[in-house]
């Protein structure tokens, strides 16, 4: 809380023109380094809507170059301020355009999570200005420093399918054990071991919940493409004001761990498991052979699955975006209200 109101008065101090470097936050340690858009630190330091957007999904998604407008307008459309987090040129940055955005999409970004951060901003200080796609763990550092709390995505990565040999855990679950910042994705991503991810998710402390939207009794953590996975969920959550609740409740409470709230696909988006699982099944077998390991395995396997269903993953990718940024712009909206 104390950092939190600190941020503050540095956000107001830029707005009120009291730094000539409106640009870049004045926090102290970060000074010059992390920039933030004018309209992200005004909405942070008034208390108004914003929800965090992950750049890797553009850099290494291949979704289409029209995805990021379309996210930015589903934000807009509730009135809360979209902050695409990622590195520009070496900058690292809240509050991306969607013409930088293109920029890094067209011009080559590497994939950035935690680890990668301070490599990409260091190079960019010796004037070695790479762009990187930040992924959940990397977005998740720049939204917290931002002063960001809620953050909607596609699908969380996770514990690989035989990471209990390979060690293939994403560095996304590990983040959520340590970066307050609630996530809002489709649970995980369908390839991966779903059973051992909500275990190692536990053992991070991390809540796990999924929208239910009026549905009680059994509820799955959902697969991305699939409303279910066979796993149930630890928990459920019927409405974006009592998410809102829980992330005000986390940070009164001083807990600085993440949060992760799964929405299922829509359905008529949704492709049923059992088709998925074919597709996964070959993906994830010849990523094997092929030795793809580290950061290249996720997107290897999702290019894989779209070309093993003939493109029919690429709607269902598209669409969940779409409804976990609406979720989270709603959740964003409750928050504020109890902010004021
Ligand atoms: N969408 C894609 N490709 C990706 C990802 C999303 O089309 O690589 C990302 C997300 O950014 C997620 C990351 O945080 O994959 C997890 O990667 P890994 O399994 O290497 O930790
Ligand atoms: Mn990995």
């Amino acid at each position: 809380l104390p950092r939190l109101i600190f941020h503050r008065q540095w956000a107001t101090s830029c707005l009120a023109g009291q730094t000539d470097r409106r640009h870049y936050s004045a926090l102290p340690g970060l000074s010059g380094l992390l920039r933030v858009s004018p309209e992200v630190a005004d909405a942070v330091a008034t208390n108004r809507p914003v929800v965090a957007l992950e750049s890797t999904i553009y850099t290494h998604g291949a979704l289409g170059d029209d995805l990021v407008q379309k996210e930015i307008a589903t934000v807009r459309k509730h009135g809360t301020v979209p902050a695409i987090c990622g590195i520009l040129a070496g900058v690292p940055t809240v509050g991306l355009s969607p013409e930088e955005v293109n920029r890094m999409v067209h011009e080559g970004a590497k994939k950035v999570s935690r680890r990668d951060l301070a490599y990409l901003v260091g190079m960019g200080l010796t004037g070695q200005k790479v762009h990187g796609g930040t992924t959940i763990s990397g977005t998740m550092v720049l939204a917290r420093l931002a002063g960001i709390r809620v953050f909607g995505t596609g699908g969380l990565g996770g514990v690989h399918r035989g990471g209990q040999d390979s060690m293939d855990i994403s560095a996304d679950l590990t983040e959520l054990g340590r970066t307050r910042v609630a996530v809002i994705s489709s649970g995980c991503k369908g390839f991966l071991d779903i059973p051992r991810t909500l275990e190692f998710l536990e053992t991070q402390g991390v809540l796990v919940s999924t929208f239910a939207d009026g549905r009680s009794g059994y509820v799955d953590f959902p697969a991305f493409w699939a409303r279910d996975s066979g796993t149930k969920s630890p928990s459920v959550v019927q409405t974006e004001a009592e998410a809102a609740a829980m992330i005000y409740a986390q940070e009164q409470l001083g807990i600085e761990t993440g949060m992760l709230f799964a929405n299922p696909i829509p359905e008529e988006f949704s492709i049923p498991r059992k088709e998925m699982e074919v597709a996964i099944t070959t993906a994830v077998r010849e990523a094997d052979e092929q030795g793809l390991t580290g950061a290249r395995n996720t997107p290897h396997i999702l290019q894989r699955i779209r070309e093993l269903t003939d493109g029919r993953s690429v709607p269902a990718n598209k669409a969940l975006v779409q409804s976990n940024v609406e979720r989270a712009a709603k959740v964003a909206v409750e928050l504020s209200k109890l902010l004021d």
